[in-house]
This record gives C-alpha cells, sequence and structure tokens, in this order.
C-alpha cells in the first residue's frame, strides 16, 4: 500500500548511497527496537523502553545497507525527533497495529514531523511499518494507512505501508527495501530536475508540446502498488 512508482533493484544500487542513513521513530512501545534487533541478531531480544536513541547497521540486501537511528518514542523524547531527521534519507515510522486507542496520537506525531521545516524541504520518503501483525485484532496496512490518513502526504512525500512483525521477523527488511526504491525514486526525479533547469529551453514551445508534459505529469502523481522488477 503506498503511492510508489515502479523502480528497478537495479537502478537502486547505484542511486542510493551506503549504508543509507535513516531515522525510526513512532510511538513507545511500537516495536522500534525489537523489529531492528531481530533484522540484526536474527533473535528477538529482551528490550527496554529506549531512552535516547539505539543506531545500528542493517543490511536489506548485499549493496544496500543501512545505518538506521532508532530514537526512543516517549513523550519526553519527541522534541528530538525533529533533529534527527535534519539530515536523514528516508523515516520509517513505526506503529502498533494493535493499539487503535493510540492511532491518533501516531497520526498527530507523524504529521507534526512532516510538517517541520527539515523534513518538508528534503521531501523525504516515509516508510510506515505496521508492526504486531502477530497479534489478534492487528489492523491491516490498508486500514492503517486510512487511519493515519497517508493520503494527504501524496503532495509531498512518497510512502509505502509494510506488515511487519518482530516476533515471527517478517517485513522489515521487505519494508527497508522498498524505502530504498523510493529513494532512488526522489534521487532521480532531483536529478531530472537539476538537469531541466540546465538545459537551455527552446526558444517557441507549441501548444501541443505544453499538453503532453502536463499529461505525463498528472500520471505521476497516482496512487500505486510498489512492484519489484
Ligand atoms: N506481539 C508482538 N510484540 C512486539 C512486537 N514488536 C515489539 N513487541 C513488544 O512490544 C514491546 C515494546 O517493544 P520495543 O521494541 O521496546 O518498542 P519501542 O518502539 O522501541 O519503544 P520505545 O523504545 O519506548 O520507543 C516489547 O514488549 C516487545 O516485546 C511484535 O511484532 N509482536
Ligand atoms: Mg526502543
Amino acid at each position: 500500500m503506498g503511492n510508489l512508482l515502479v523502480v528497478s533493484l537495479d537502478r537502486l544500487a547505484s542511486a542510493v548511497s551506503s549504508p543509507c542513513h535513516v531515522v525510526m521513530v513512532g510511538l513507545d512501545n511500537s516495536g522500534k527496537t525489537s523489529l531492528m534487533y531481530k533484522a540484526k541478531l536474527k533473535e528477538l531480544i529482551k528490550v527496554h523502553p529506549t531512552m535516547a536513541f539505539n543506531v545500528e547497521c542493517v543490511n536489506a540486501t548485499k549493496k544496500l545497507k543501512y545505518k538506521i537511528w532508532d530514537i526512543g518514542g516517549r513523550e519526553s523524547n519527541r522534541p528530538l525527533w525533529k533533529a534527527y531527521v535534519r539530515k536523514t534519507e528516508g523515516v520509517v515510522f513505526v506503529v502498533d497495529s494493535t493499539d487503535s486507542s493510540r492511532f491518533e496520537e501516531a497520526r498527530h506525531e507523524l504529521f507534526n514531523l512532516l510538517n517541520s521545516e527539515s523534513a518538508k524541504l528534503n521531501q523525504v520518503p516515509v516508510l510506515v511499518l505496521a508492526n504486531k501483525q502477530d497479534c489478534i485484532g492487528a489492523l491491516s496496512p490498508d486500514m492503517l494507512a486510512n487511519e493515519l490518513n497517508l493520503s494527504a502526504l501524496n503532495e509531498r512525500h512518497l510512502w509505502h505501508v509494510e506488515p511487519t512483525s518482530a516476533y515471527v521477523g517478517e517485513g522489515f527488511v521487505e519494508g527497508l527495501k522498498t524505502l530504498g526504491r523510493m529513494i532512488a525514486q526522489c534521487r532521480g526525479e532531483h536529478l531530472k530536475d537539476s538537469n531541466e533547469e540546465k538545459t537551455p529551453k527552446p526558444l517557441r514551445r507549441n501548444r501541443s508540446s505544453k499538453k503532453k508534459r502536463s499529461r505525463s505529469r498528472k500520471g505521476s502523481t497516482g496512487s500505486y502498488e510498489g512492484i519489484l522488477i
């Protein structure tokens, strides 16, 4: 579930710097630290609430390596999130899919973060992890996307929701691969933009070519599923 266009893994490896720096945030108890260490150590470790942050390198593929900053989600820690996203290439936002009483709080914190100047300027891609899918009553990724009103991000951010479980060890690495595609797509768009700026404008442009341009732009803002090719 998301608004990612199709980007091949070949393009991704050359477009994304390695390791790629991303910030992982989300409310306390959503499972950030458990997910990260399960992916890193291949086993579930006993975790304690994160007071400041943990940082670890995790490989999504042989070539795609991430440096993940796992920031504590307690209320007292949340003002710090904005400082960490300043230089991030992507945001990973983890939600406890079983805790419907906190979806509104999660939505508020996500939009609060993304509306900060730094994230707005960078237009960072957002990977939402619908965690604790092993539990009965966990909300599906589609429904979580609705609860969090993620379609409101379409204008400024690529986003994707991945179902995960730290207990079963599923979804985290898949999510990181999709995040890599989104980052590669953003880089591609930025490169295209700067190349367009450098290309001298034609002296005259007839109406039909203008029409073609606007049609292709329109096509790129629709909602798409991330597809591995
Ligand atoms: N059933 C289930 N429990 C999980 C899962 N992921 C995490 N938990 C549990 O949820 C609790 C909180 O996990 P943490 O990894 O500490 O959560 P956190 O998001 O890092 O929390 P803060 O550090 O306080 O921000 C722990 O008791 C975990 O064992 C999951 O996928 N399924
Ligand atoms: Mg933690």
